[in-house]
């Protein structure tokens, strides 16, 4: 930008070290204390200065070092048999961007683990695997691939695989640098090791997938959605419905966010997730916001401008886009639509007052690629 973002101006920190001025920075030091002045345009930049950067994870490269894991441990001495996707810029807090978490969890066939629970709210996106299933507080569900389902912070959860002969590999997403850099975590596991569930399975998704709102339920009060599962059918035939009545976004084409039946909102509190469709060959504009979000690519081929960088995906491929970095997708595929699911910390810049997006002008919107 301009000539305000010079830090050399007046009304920006620009005091040069002397000797005198050093050794008063040693004894402010010796108080456990020091003066802005020395840290003021590091603290306060001028716009967002993520320490993630863009990153692609193939899946072909990373499944067989995920099979690999379930050779080397047991799901109960792992607890969680995880290979985390660890962004270079964010390794001292284990993020893949910004304060979210990612990583590919395998259950083999029959497996299943123990049950805990903590501060940190979790969301989950089905790889592959038919036998996947997870108890959430004790309503037992069962998720098949591009399933998205949800595990609000608190509540009991534990996961397994019923089927006898192949393993499950799902993805997680979770706030825990979010809740870590607040100092809020805490963690438990369940007095009995397993919950009991109830008999009824995927009783939310019977009692609030509908689009009407059920009578004669318990009220629900909590700041999370009844609804915990959102299979993958039903949220292709919506974007698919909605590709015939809009163009959808520039930036992002048709994109519908998971949402609270009860509310329209985020289906958590600290994280939103939303599942877009780009038809064959589009290629949206570039902007930019505050909050960061990892991708999946749910369906299809394509490729991800972000930050003037290039990453080519195909479906099983996550990436990410770190805070205010520019980015616009395309769709390479000439007859087929592609599909990327994503999930962000927007309800937190939201309920902050952190939110803001920019349009790129330039060059009909697309960025030069460097
Ligand atoms: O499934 O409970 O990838 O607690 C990381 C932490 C998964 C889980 C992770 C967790 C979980």
């Amino acid at each position: 930008m301009t000539a305000e973002n010079d830090d050399t101006m007046l009304g920006r920190a620009r005091v040069s070290d002397t000797p005198e001025l050093t050794a008063y920075y040693g004894e402010l030091a010796g108080l456990e204390a020091g003066a802005l002045w020395t840290v003021a345009n590091e603290i306060e930049p001028w716009f967002p200065q993520p320490k993630s950067v863009p990153v692609l994870w193939r899946y072909e490269e990373l499944r067989p070092l995920v099979h690999k894991a379930l050779d080397l441990v047991k799901a109960d001495d792992a607890g969680r048999r995880v290979v985390m996707l660890v962004n270079p810029g964010r390794k001292d807090v284990s993020a893949a961007a910004g304060l979210l978490y990612t990583g590919l969890q395998i259950m083999g066939p029959g497996e299943a683990m123990t049950a805990h629970r903590h501060q940190a709210a979790a969301l989950r996106f089905v790889q592959e695997g038919t036998g996947a299933w997870t108890i959430v507080d004790g309503q037992k569900l069962k998720v098949g691939a591009r399933d998205f389902a949800i595990t609000p912070n608190g509540t009991w959860h534990e996961h397994g695989n019923d089927s006898d002969d192949a393993p499950v590999i799902w993805q997680d997403g979770l706030d825990i640098p979010l809740v870590n850099a607040l100092d809020a975590g805490f963690y438990e596991v369940h007095p009995d090791l397993y919950q009991t569930p109830g008999k009824v399975i995927n009783s939310s998704v019977l009692t609030y997938g509908g689009n009407l709102l059920p009578y004669g339920v318990e009220k629900w009060t909590r700041p999370y959605s009844p609804l915990l599962a959102y299979p993958w059918e039903p949220t292709y035939a919506a974007l698919r419905d909605l590709a015939k009545t809009t163009d959808g976004s520039p930036y992002d084409g048709v994109i519908m966010e998971y949402t609270n039946p009860l509310t329209g909102g985020s289906v958590m509190p600290t994280m939103s997730a939303h599942m877009q469709l780009l038809r064959p060959g589009q290629a949206t504009r570039a902007h930019r916001h505050t909050g960061s979000v990892i991708y999946t690519a749910a369906k299809g081929h394509g490729v991800s401008v972000i930050a003037g960088q290039r990453f080519a995906w195909k479906q099983g491929d996550i990436f990410c886009v770190p805070s205010w970095a520019w980015h616009e997708h395309e769709n390479l595929d000439q007859s087929e639509d592609a599909c990327l699911f994503s999930f962000n910390d927007f309800p937190v810049m939201r309920s902050l007052g952190f939110f803001r997006e920019e349009a790129y002008t330039a060059n009909d919107g697309h960025q030069p690629v460097t």
